[in-house]
């Protein structure tokens, strides 16, 4: 597909180079996040990447959350990564994560449940396409339903320890925000007495000072490690992690992402003819969408527990020592990406993101640029990340904070415009962080600016 010919030759440029970061990260029918770094398919990456590739090759897109699906384990969890093929460039990979499932290997945690909503967003663009592509996407979103409706029930009965819509993480890496400040208290909690040796391999990529440290990195393993000695077994997950916190970015994209599955659900059914579905499947999807609903009032409570008054904002919630952590992180602001707060909670997350926003030259910082240990290049303490700004503009604008999402939207494409397409940006200065040439901030430019 050509690119746009009322473009400008400058912008031309920019959704050509964007286009050509996914087809260098293809693999064939997947996306690797960036090479070298991280060379296999990760769970919230793919399901971004995939919102990248339905701009201009919608079968592709449909192709990435497939593949993504080849990891799915019988429970029903996605894991974080799935090692399509052998790459020893990466810790921890198959060998060491040791997990059940075998064709593909896996890990054996998840990640940020967005695949629902991404799929929706995907599906919501056919629409406008030719009857084809639409009919193909009807066709590819019914053969996802099912197994990302199996995900989300993975998460109530396997995470939702006290069955109140809170569904919690074990390890700080499901939260996608792997040293996010929130996790700081909790992972002290976590021993590294019995930690085997074990070799990192980030520092051969990218610098130390933007990585986790190596404190945190014991801790993170040392969970591992005991979620391979009960074999990944779920239950017994619940009751030897020593890390149990209720993430608001989990939470939040939980809730938007069954919204956007019982929105999947509605389309099946009013196009049931046209998918030529049997009674039975035509039930079983007016059977979901009951489900589906309440799921979205279970989660919504769940949300609702998450709100820190002392705070003003949303926070996690530290399940073992049942409380609330004290820590404000942007993930917070992903409540409105998932439509949940009323209007007076919305205003004061307006109001705080105005204010931090005050604090930086490109926003949104991952982290209270105000609090003495914010750091600006330290990965989820600090520097801003593509995929988070485009889900806060997306609830802002819900909620009607158009200027605020506009900012957003203008300090996004001044990054990538002045540093390119990295894993992560210094609020402080605008430069690229991490890796370079990154699937899911070339996505979320080719989906976010067209
Ligand atoms: C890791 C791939 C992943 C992201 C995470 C991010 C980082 C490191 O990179 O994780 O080893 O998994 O924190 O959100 O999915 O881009």
């Amino acid at each position: 597909v050509a690119v746009g010919q009322y473009m400008s030759k400058q912008y031309r440029k920019t959704i050509v180079s964007a286009r050509d970061v996914l087809r260098k990260n293809d693999r064939g029918g997947y996306t690797v996040p960036t090479d070298g770094l991280y060379p296999f398919q990760w769970n919230w990456d793919a399901s971004f990447t995939a919102l990248g590739w339905s701009t201009w090759k919608p079968e592709r897109a449909w192709a990435e959350l497939h593949m993504l699906f080849k990891g799915q384990w019988d429970d029903g969890m996605i894991p974080s990564i799935v090692f399509h093929q052998y790459d020893d460039r990466y810790f921890p990979g198959p060998d060491t994560w040791q997990s059940p499932k075998v064709d593909p290997p896996t890990t054996g945690i998840t990640q940020p449940p967005v695949v629902a909503s991404c799929a929706r967003y995907i599906l919501q663009v056919s629409q406008h396409g030719d009857e084809d592509v639409h009919l193909r996407g009807l066709r590819n979103a019914y053969t996802l339903f099912h197994p990302i409706l199996r995900y989300h029930r993975w998460f109530y009965k396997a995470r939702d320890h006290k069955k109140m819509g809170r569904v919690s993480i074990h390890h700080p890496w499901e939260s996608g925000m792997d040293n996010s400040p929130s996790w700081d208290e909790a992972l002290e909690h976590v021993s590294t007495d019995n930690l085997p040796n074990y070799q990192r391999k980030d520092l051969m990529h990218v610098d130390a000072d933007e990585r986790p440290t190596q404190t945190q990195y014991d801790r993170f393993m040392s969970l591992v490690f005991s979620f391979r000695d009960v074999n990944y077994d779920y239950a017994q997950c619940a009751q030897v992690s020593q890390f149990q916190v209720a993430d608001t970015c989990v939470n939040a994209l939980l809730l938007k992402a069954n919204k956007d599955l019982a929105w999947i659900c509605a389309k099946l059914i009013s196009h049931h003819k046209r998918l030529s579905l049997s009674l039975e499947e035509l039930e079983a999807l007016k059977s979901a969408q009951r489900e589906l609903r309440e799921l979205i009032d279970l989660s919504s409570r769940g949300m609702d527990s998450l709100w820190n008054d002392e705070l003003g904002m949303y926070s996690c919630y530290d399940e073992r020592m049942d409380k609330l952590i004290n820590v404000p992180t942007s993930s917070a602001f992903l409540a409105l990406y998932a439509r949940h707060p009323d209007r007076v909670r919305a205003r004061q997350l307006a109001d705080k993101l105005a204010h931090w926003l005050d604090q930086v030259k490109y926003g949104v910082p991952s982290y209270d640029p105000e609090s003495p240990m914010f750091d600006s290049v330290r990965y989820w303490r600090g520097p801003v990340w593509l995929v988070v700004n485009w889900m806060i503009a997306e609830g802002l604008e819900a909620y009607e904070f158009f200027e605020l999402a506009e900012r957003v939207r203008r300090d996004s494409r001044a990054l990538i415009k002045e540093a390119g397409s990295y894993e992560y940006f210094d609020p402080m200065t605008g430069e690229g962080c991490g890796g370079n040439c990154f699937s899911w901030t070339s996505a979320i430019q080719l989906f976010w600016f067209p």
